[in-house]
């Protein structure tokens, strides 16, 4: 072995961990960027805490409070066991440009004392433009599915994504369903079925 080679092997090693710390680095920069974005969404959504706020800018409620069972269906969306609690929707919103400061839609958890606010989603519909799925917060969304009938048609075949940004939830922030929210106390709760996944990018 010439003491080039040598010299070449030791190179590559030195390379290949600048570049796996600048990786590391990166992606925690990247993550430090989506919580602070995350903070910042928070602050500026807190004022719908009070509903009738939600409702005055076109937040109208949906009426049922969504949960799902757990089970598994194949073709279906893979929802935990939980709620996706009353679903507020600013339908003028929907197929406008992705703003991840303004969500689709607002979710609430009924309670003895009201309605509480605990997440958000974002909702874009499939088009035949779409090339993949839509991201944010470096979350990919999920779907295609179809809308999530009863109280969606189900023509409305989409991409979501819910963000549990008031609620812990122990599946992470992202996940679809809460088991933390409830629909115990909501006077028209719905269990609904998975919903069915459709063809599209993803
Ligand atoms: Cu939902």
């Amino acid at each position: 072995m010439t003491r080039t080679t040598r010299l070449g092997r030791c190179g590559v090693l030195v390379l290949t961990g600048v570049i796996g710390a600048w990786l590391g680095m990166a992606t925690a920069q990247a993550e430090d960027a989506n919580k602070a974005d995350i903070e910042a969404l928070k602050k500026s959504l807190a004022k719908y805490e009070d509903y009738t706020a939600a409702i005055r800018d076109l937040y109208l409620s949906t009426v049922g409070c969504v949960h799902y069972s757990g089970e598994k269906i194949s073709g279906a969306m893979d929802y935990p066991e939980g709620a996706m609690g009353i679903h507020f929707v600013n339908v003028p919103s929907v197929g406008q440009e992705l703003d991840p400061m303004r969500p689709n839609v607002l979710i609430y958890e009924p309670t003895e004392k009201g309605l509480h606010l605990v997440g958000v989603e974002w909702l874009v519909p499939l088009t035949p433009d779409t090339k993949e799925p839509p991201k944010l917060f470096g979350q990919v969304f999920q779907g295609p599915m179809e809308g999530h009938y009863p109280l969606i048609p189900k023509e409305f075949v989409h991409y979501d994504l819910h963000a549990w940004l008031f609620r812990d939830n122990p599946n992470g922030m992202f996940s679809p369903t809460n088991p933390n929210v409830k629909c115990s106390e909501a006077e028209f709760p719905m269990l609904e079925k998975p919903t069915k996944m459709m063809p599209g990018p993803m």
